[in-house]
């Protein structure tokens, strides 16, 4: 580690992400001239428990700006950290949560404190020469010696709040199977492109919705598994053997008071239902993965739901666990779920993030690192999940803001192996 990098100012501006809304970016400045930039994703179907994005409110940006979260960098939190060690991000993090003081990030905003937490993590990289990947890996020593590149789960249709397409379930993806990540890569990007002439052949729309998956109008959320494999067919991959399904339902998204309001908007089901309902997709198609099948805090039917299918697929807490080492530790006590995704703005700093990591790989969980609705050109997501040798990775293969992750892992593939 290099000595004597210190911090000497931080500079945080408004800036917009993937969907044109404001978000956060913060320059973190090192006394030798050295700087680190971070810049903050914004969820779209946000958890109820996730760290607060902190927003003005009132007409600017339509409520949505962070200026108040950009003067909290600018005064606070710059004057704090001025002067502290660069390569100490555990007690960088630290003291912004001691200056925030409250459980959500409420006060200065998660939104500012994660900013200036990636921005140092990558001064850091900087000043130390050396990649992110390997820098997280060391400051946060991470037991794992050889580094291995995550598998895709890359989004290509979507539905819920992500889109106007009409399907309940957000997200549907494709989990290709190849020893090279570049490899992975290039199928995800045939099949998603199989995909698109498939649905103007069938005479549905092309267009994208928020992640750039495409958002067609379809009869159905099976509906879109069955036109997945034909693209996956198509693109000349064999389904359940080269390629797997995966979906986010985004279930919180569709449930009230005990009900879930999935494909019919007037009649609830009950938990059981959808349970059955995955059961049986599960027979008929090669899905390999479920997120969020069930809402945030409806953690009996949770139970039930990994007690039913926690051997049958890989069962994902988004909402769920919202990154939150509270939150995964009571799921594996109640054993609840066996996966979980993790999104560093759900919880807020770096240092937290890779504290949830170190528990879910202590308890036997997959992890599976992802960006956000809206997003930023911050690759970030793609380090992390090298530096800690995550299983996957969820991104859309298509929207620069989506496929700079994959170029970034396709550049780490490179030097690793
Ligand atoms: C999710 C994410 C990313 P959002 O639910 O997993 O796809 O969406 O950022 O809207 O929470
Ligand atoms: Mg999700």
């Amino acid at each position: 580690m290099s000595k004597n990098n210190f911090i000497k100012k931080i500079q945080a501006r408004e800036i917009l992400d993937s969907l044109g809304n404001p978000t956060v970016e913060a320059k973190v400045i090192l006394d030798n001239g050295m700087i680190g930039i971070g810049k903050v994703p914004s969820g779209v179907s946000t958890g109820v428990h996730e760290a607060v994005e902190l927003r003005d409110g009132g007409k600017r940006y339509g409520g949505k700006g962070v200026l108040k979260a950009i003067k909290n960098i600018n005064t606070t939190i710059a004057k704090a950290l001025q002067g502290m060690k660069i390569d100490n991000l555990s007690l960088i993090d630290q003291k912004m949560l001691e200056l925030d003081g409250t459980k959500n990030k409420a006060n200065l905003g998660g939104n500012a404190i994660l900013a200036v937490s990636l921005a140092c993590a990558r001064a850091g990289a900087i000043a130390n020469d050396v990649p992110l990947y390997k820098y997280l890996r060391s400051t946060y020593k991470v037991a794992e010696k050889k580094f291995r590149m995550p598998i895709p789960m890359a989004m290509i249709i979507e539905g819920g709040r992500h889109s106007d397409s009409g399907l309940s379930i957000q997200e549907f993806m494709v989990i290709p199977r190849h020893s090279l990540l570049r490899e992975r890569v290039r199928m995800c990007s045939q099949i998603f492109h199989a995909l698109g002439n498939l649905l103007s052949q069938k005479g549905y729309s092309t267009a994208f919705g928020d992640e750039g998956g495409y958002a067609p109008d379809l009869l159905n959320n099976e509906r879109a598994l069955q036109l997945i494999i034909e693209a996956i067919k198509q693109a000349g991959w064999i389904p359940g053997k080269q390629v797997f399904l995966a979906m986010d339902v985004a279930a919180s998204e569709f449930y009230r008071h005990g009900s879930y309001f999935f494909m019919n908007k007037k009649q609830g089901w009950r938990p059981a239902k959808l349970i059955e309902t995955y059961r049986a997709w599960l027979k008929k198609y090669p899905l390999y993965s479920i997120e969020d099948g069930l809402a945030e805090d409806d953690w009996v039917n949770w139970r039930e739901l990994t007690k039913e299918l926690g051997k049958k697929a890989v069962l994902v807490g988004d909402d769920l666990f919202v990154t939150n080492v509270e939150r995964i530790q009571k799921g594996v006590d109640e054993k609840i779920a066996n996966a979980v995704l993790i999104k560093p703005n759900q919880i807020g700093t770096v240092t937290e993030t890779m504290a949830a990591i170190k528990l879910v790989k202590q308890s036997g969980y997959q992890t599976i690192i992802s960006h956000r609705g809206g997003e930023t050109a911050d690759t970030f997501i793609a380090d992390l999940a090298v530096a800690v040798n995550a299983e996957f990775i969820k991104t859309s293969i298509s929207r620069s803001e989506r496929t700079e992750k994959y170029n970034r892992l396709m550049e780490i593939e490179s030097e690793v192996i």
